[in-house]
Parts: C-alpha cells; sequence; structure tokens
C-alpha cells in the first residue's frame, strides 16, 4: 500500500506524465506476449518470422503466422489497464502513449494521443513502392500491392529495421518533455524501446514500472509495482 500511495503522489503531481507500453499489458485481453513460459517466441523462432530476411525467404509463412494473430486479436477486447490510460488521457493527466503494441487495443480502447514504434498488424505497406492500407478483416494468403504487384507486407518493425522516423521525432520530443514516465507490461529486453525510460530518467523525470515481474529497468525506477495490469491501473486510478 505504501508503493501505491507513493505512485499516487507521483502521478499527482505530474505535469507532463506519458506512458510507455508493453505486451504484457494486452496479456489480460488474452493477446500472448513475446517472452516469458507462454510467450510466443517460445513456440516460434523469431528469425523465422519477424525479421526483413524472414519474409523474403518464405512470406508465405510469415503472412500464415500474421493471419493468424490477426485472427487471435480480432476476438480480443481491451481490458482495464487499456481504459484506463486512456480515462486518464481524456481527463488530461496522461499527455502521450508510446507502446511497443501492434495490436491496436489502446485505439481501440479510446486513446487518441498514441505513438505506436513497432508499427500496426492492421496496416499493410508494399515491398517496393510507397503504397499502404489498412485492414478491416484479417489477410488471406500473400496480398498484393494494387500499383506495382509486388508483395504486401504487416506494416510492423521487425529485428534489424529501424523505428520510423517520424513516430521517432515525437517520442524524442516527448522523452525530453516528461517528468513522469509509467511503464507498463514491458520486458525492457527489446532496443531502442527499452532506453526510453531511461532517457527520461536522464533528463529528471522518474521511473513507475508496473509488472508481474522485475525486468532490467527495475533498479531504475522510482517505483515498482508488482501485479497484473489490468489490476494495478484500475487501483491507482481509484486512489486519484
Ligand atoms: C505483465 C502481465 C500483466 C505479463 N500485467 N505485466 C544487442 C544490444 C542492443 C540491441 C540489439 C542487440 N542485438 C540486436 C539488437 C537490436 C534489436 C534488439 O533490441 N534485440 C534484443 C532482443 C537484443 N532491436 C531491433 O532490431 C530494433 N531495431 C533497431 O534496433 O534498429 C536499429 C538497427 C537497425 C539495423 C541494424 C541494427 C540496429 C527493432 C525491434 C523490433 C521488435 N519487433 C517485435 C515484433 C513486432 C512485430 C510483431 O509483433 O510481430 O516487437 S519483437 C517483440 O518484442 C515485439 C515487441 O513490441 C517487443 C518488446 O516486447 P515486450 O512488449 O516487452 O513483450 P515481452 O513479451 O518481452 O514482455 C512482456 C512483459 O509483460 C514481461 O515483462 C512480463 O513480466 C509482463 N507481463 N503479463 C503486467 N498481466
Ligand atoms: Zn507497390
Amino acid at each position: 500500500m505504501k508503493q501505491f500511495n507513493a505512485a499516487t503522489d507521483l502521478l499527482q503531481n505530474a505535469k507532463h506524465l506519458i506512458a510507455l507500453t508493453g505486451a504484457g499489458i494486452s496479456k489480460e485481453s488474452n493477446v500472448p506476449t513475446f517472452r516469458g513460459k507462454d510467450g510466443l517466441w517460445k513456440q516460434y523462432n523469431a528469425m523465422d518470422l519477424a525479421t526483413p530476411q524472414a519474409f523474403h525467404r518464405n512470406p508465405q509463412l510469415v503472412w500464415e503466422w500474421y493471419t493468424w494473430r490477426q485472427e487471435l486479436i480480432a476476438k480480443c477486447e481491451p481490458n482495464p489497464a487499456h481504459l484506463t490510460l486512456a480515462k486518464w488521457e481524456h481527463n488530461g493527466l496522461l499527455k502521450t502513449l508510446i507502446t511497443q503494441n501492434v495490436d491496436g487495443l489502446h485505439r481501440r480502447a479510446g486513446s487518441t494521443q498514441i505513438l505506436e514504434v513497432h508499427g500496426n498488424l492492421w496496416t499493410l505497406k508494399c515491398t517496393k513502392c510507397t503504397y499502404q492500407s489498412r485492414l478491416s478483416q484479417p489477410t488471406q494468403g500473400i496480398p498484393l500491392c494494387p500499383e506495382c504487384q509486388s508483395n504486401l507486407r504487416p506494416d510492423v518493425v521487425w529485428f534489424g529495421e529501424s523505428l520510423p522516423s517520424s513516430i521517432m521525432d515525437q517520442v524524442f520530443k516527448e522523452l525530453q518533455t516528461a517528468d513522469i514516465i509509467v511503464v507498463v507490461g514491458t520486458s525492457a529486453l527489446v532496443q531502442p524501446a527499452a532506453s526510453f525510460p531511461l532517457i527520461v530518467k536522464q533528463n529528471g523525470g522518474q521511473i513507475l514500472e508496473v509488472n508481474v515481474e522485475t525486468t532490467p529497468l527495475t533498479t531504475s525506477a522510482d517505483i515498482h509495482l508488482t501485479g497484473k495490469a489490468g489490476e494495478v491501473l484500475p487501483q491507482l486510478d481509484k486512489l486519484l
């Protein structure tokens, strides 16, 4: 309870609160995380599915995996953690939500100030030209570009790829301005997102971490709340 009260104080005094979320925030919506005992990378090899080389080698296999995930996520709903962050944006507390998640659940929960640093599973882009489109339902087979007939790919960021520069420009502005960053449900293992909270800290800000486990970030966090995001965030909201 002491940690909860300290976290409430931190939030109540925040001048520019931002959040960084990872797969753990969607776990209670039944979206699988990547790491850990039930994580996707226990069952699937990241290098066979989430690199540009893998897509070049076997677009069919990569698309099968993404179609399966789109079908799974289409059945999921935002949980109380997503809803709490949306509420905090609408009541003016949360300025920007940086997410590594590609599932689109933050938007479905009502958040609008979202920076999706690893892209979105529901957007496609051409492997050759600048064509992009939004999906309203899961893909079937390998979709082709209507402009140049090349393979379309999911507009997500794979290992070895740079994060979208226009979004990163906004992320860095936020990291310079923020005095508090709430970090929810990320293993803090994947760069560069894992370093975002440390940039806030270097600029004199504070880190509030919410996770069921400790992470490499925990020793730098000013407050670590252990628990499920879908329980901890609504509990915090009640105390505000
Ligand atoms: C709960 C919970 C509950 C559970 N409540 N909590 C060596 C050093 C430094 C960097 C590198 C390096 N070697 C390679 C790199 C670079 C690489 C990297 O970081 N690799 C590391 C793994 C070592 N990074 C990149 O390649 C990035 N690009 C880049 O660096 O560009 C520059 C560059 C260009 C060219 C050459 C070299 C450099 C790109 C990274 C792209 C990541 N892509 C993925 C897939 C996206 C598409 C898709 O979804 O299909 O993004 S991988 C996957 O990991 C996904 C996630 O967004 C990302 C982060 O995972 P996240 O969100 O943290 O989830 P989990 O599963 O790891 O953790 C869940 C957490 O939730 C856990 O902590 C649980 O405890 C917790 N939890 N239930 C609260 N209910
Ligand atoms: Zn094209």
